[in-house]
């Protein structure tokens, strides 16, 4: 193991032991940001916004954690070679060290509800506690003596072939410490486990910190509405394989945030404020808002990101309040609606925003200020303890989880997606998939269920028609009931298979009598179009 190696891997664990010290007292204390989430974090808010969503419908659900390693990764290469820079002159790499202890800083003050002093601390502290570990390893190897000014010439490179066993010339570096290979391995190893168990522990505090904080109070069950929807007729389902069941279970739902850690609220001091142009600014606290006449309602939420085809749809029961009547009590009603509240904002705890015409709170559909989902309380990664569920709207523009302000404003704001090169407004279009066979799929001749789901919510579905020559011929698909216009609404095809190469396609009709559109449309910037096509053969 040459000098430069042995530098660059103390580098590596100097900067290993600085990320297990800040993640473990960002377990401790939860006012201190964990570094790399919040680093992660500042890269999603500056990159262009499609880049993002590309990330996000790349890698789906594992965006964050890999962009999050992504981070660790590069942080303790970089240490490395500051390391490495260190044996030239230790005032560049200290310049370094200074550098990312300025991103750290940067990146963690962006993050809501932080203490400046302790982040302050644990930035600088861990960094110090970091390149210090990394500068004993260096001084111990005796790769650079306290008072040189400038680097040792390279070294040669390891000898080849030492005896076993014996004492290398390598085991006493050149000015003479006497430091063994193995007392390197051995220090750099124990302090690489030092800090991956300080980071362990520190996640580990973490995920306790979630449970405390995350779950419901004492005897704090969800409430269940005062005004409860009958449970789904039998004939809303279709019970053949592959067909998604009529509500999606709160694990399956889908996700999609830019939150790197989701926020954790205690409902008990959460608050919900109505600010903006209302005559009367409110706060509501929790039980404030249940104490509002509470409903169900079944809503299918859709992103904008979802291609045809795709899995970000998903229909639960949601329990909640009119936003309407929230609105109310702040003053304000559909008639004092003016072009200085035309724009209903949701803003959640760490400032993500929504943002949509304030009438459609007023039009009818059953916008909900949100708390209940499937007869649970929201999930933490679903909003909890209370988020927005407009139908008709995709999530981007309406959907606000971990909801804290509602602002009514002039149509001038741009929310989070917008200002990021999304449409506006985001009505959800007519869409419909095909879930029971998929591209590349053998079939045997014969009757082949073809099945899946078509959405229009707030328009709700009349028709669905399956073709099975790529769009020829189309044939009326038998259709469950609907459950509500404002959820997905499940169909099925017998189709009569015959041998040879097939695409399936299919086409919704929404309420109003709308046929989807033929048109392919990419997701950005206000929804996918085009019909789901699948291609099989039968055998
Ligand atoms: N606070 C917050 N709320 C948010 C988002 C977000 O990034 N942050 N994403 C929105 C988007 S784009 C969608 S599609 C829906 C997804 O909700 P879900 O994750 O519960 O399915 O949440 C919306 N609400
Ligand atoms: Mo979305």
């Amino acid at each position: 193991m040459n000098e430069r190696l042995r530098a660059f891997i103390a580098g590596v664990v100097g900067m290993g032991v600085a990320f297990g010290i800040a993640e473990l007292i960002h377990g401790l204390y939860e006012p201190v940001p964990s570094l790399p989430l919040a680093v992660a974090q500042r890269v999603i808010v500056l990159t262009p916004g499609s880049i993002v969503e590309f990330g996000i419908s790349l890698l789906g659900e594992a965006d964050i954690p890999v962009l999050i390693t992504t981070v660790v990764i590069l942080t303790l290469i970089f240490a490395g070679l500051l390391a490495l820079l260190a044996l030239r002159s230790l005032a560049a790499a200290l310049v370094g060290v200074g550098a990312l202890g300025v991103i750290g800083l940067a990146a963690s003050f962006s993050e809501p509800s932080v203490r400046p002093v302790a982040v302050a601390l644990t930035v600088v502290g861990a960094l110090g506690v970091g390149a210090a570990v990394s500068g004993l390893l260096v001084y111990a190897s005796g790769l650079r003596r306290t008072g040189e000014g400038a680097a040792p010439e390279p070294s040669e490179p390891d000898r080849v072939g030492e005896p076993q066993g014996g004492r290398s010339r390598e085991a006493y570096s050149q000015d003479g410490t006497a430091v063994s290979r193995r007392n390197f391995i051995v220090f750099s190893g124990a302090a690489a486990v030092a800090g991956i168990g300080a980071a362990g522990v520190g996640r580990l505090l973490e995920q306790q910190g979630v449970q405390v904080k995350g779950s419901t109070a004492p005897g704090g069950e969800t409430p269940a509405a005062q005004q409860t929807l009958p449970p789904a007729p039998a004939g809303a389902s279709i019970d053949e394989p592959g067909m998604p069941p009529l509500f999606t279970s709160n694990e399956d739902f889908y996700l999609i945030d830019t939150a790197v850690a989701e926020p954790r609220i205690n409902r008990d001091s959460w608050t919900l404020n109505i600010k903006g142009g209302v005559d009367n600014p409110i706060e509501l606290t929790y039980d404030d808002l249940l104490s509002l006449p509470t409903r169900e309602a079944d809503v299918t939420l859709s992103c904008v990101s979802n291609e045809v085809g795709g899995k970000l749809v998903s229909n639960a029961r949601w329990t909640g309040v009119m936003l309407s009547d929230v609105l109310k009590e702040a003053g304000l009603s559909r008639d004092k609606i003016g072009s200085a509240t035309e724009q209903l904002v949701g803003r959640s705890v760490d400032n993500w925003t929504s943002g949509f015409p304030t009438d459609l709170a007023f039009d009818g559909r059953e916008a909900l200020v949100a708390f209940g989902m499937n007869g649970d309380e929201l999930p933490v990664k679903h909003g909890y303890p209370v988020r927005l569920v407009v139908p008709g709207l995709y999530g981007y523009v309406s959907a606000t989880k971990w909801l804290t302000e509602i602002e009514l404003t002039d149509w001038g704001f741009d929310a989070y997606w917008i200002k990021r090169g999304w449409a506006k407004e985001g009505p959800i279009k007519t869409q419909s998939r095909i879930d029971t066979i998929k591209t590349g799929d053998r079939l045997q001749a014969g009757t082949v269920k073809v099945g899946g789901i078509a959405w229009a919510p707030t328009r709700g579905i009349e028709r669905v028609e399956v073709s099975t020559d790529d769009g020829e011929s189309w044939n009326d698909a038998t259709l469950a009931t609907q459950l509500d216009v404002d959820a997905w609404r499940l169909w099925i095809y017998d189709w009569d298979a015959s041998p040879g190469e097939h695409t399936v396609k299919v086409r919704a009709t929404d309420g109003e009598g709308e046929t989807q559109t033929a048109e392919n449309a990419p997701p950005i910037p206000s929804g996918a179009t085009g019909y789901h096509s699948v291609s099989v053969r039968v055998e």
